[in-house]
């Protein structure tokens, strides 16, 4: 058994379709500010170390917009809670790069023993409405060869996303180990 510590009920579904192994703990830890999901998700993890004494993974997803040099990036949680995908329209509004992408990095770590990273990247376009009732966060705005990542099945993200990469290299790793 190994805990995902996160607040996201949909990452969590996401991630426990490639890895059974998973179960849910929305313990809360601090979330840093800085330039790089990794450093986010280093911070996390050192955190978390001292107060669990079992394996577990986190992971830190954001959505970057290239017309926008990246942002929402790091702040896509704060982004999404406050102006959220219509917001994001709004900016992109008269924009014609639509180009994004999604990325994710998930940290495993175990008692004595030094985390490890695993990542995963998504391309695709900011569409022009919210389409699809799937999914979650940016999902329905995120589109790929014409379709929103809201409009997919569950299994169909989870074999292009980011996420769906990064959790099937932790999941090599762990049937490595
Ligand atoms: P935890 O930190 O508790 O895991 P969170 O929702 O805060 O949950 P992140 O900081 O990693 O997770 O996510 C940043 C934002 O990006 C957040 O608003 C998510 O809803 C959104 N997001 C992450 N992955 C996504 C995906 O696959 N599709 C759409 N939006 C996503």
């Amino acid at each position: 058994m190994i805990r995902f510590v996160t607040s996201n009920r949909g990452k969590f579904v996401e991630a426990q379709s490639l890895i059974e192994d998973l179960v849910q703990a929305d313990l809360g830890y601090t979330e840093i500010q800085a330039d790089t999901l990794e450093e986010v998700v280093l911070f996390g993890m050192r955190e978390l170390s001292s107060r669990l004494d079992s394996a577990f993974i986190i992971e830190d997803a954001g959505l970057f917009i290239e017309a926008l040099n990246g942002f929402p990036g790091v702040y896509s949680a704060y982004v999404q809670r406050t102006i959220g995908n219509s917001g994001i329209l709004k900016l992109m509004e008269g924009i014609e790069n639509r180009a994004a992408s999604f990325r994710s990095v998930v940290g495993f770590s175990a008692p004595g023993m030094e985390p490890v990273l695993f990542k995963g990247e998504l391309h695709g376009r900011i569409g022009f409405e919210e389409r699809g009732t799937g999914g979650f966060g940016y999902d329905p705005i995120f589109e790929v060869d014409g379709r929103t990542l809201a409009e997919m099945e569950l299994e169909e993200k989870n074999m292009i996303s980011h996420r769906g990469r990064s959790m099937k290299a932790l999941k090599r790793w762990l049937e490595s180990r």
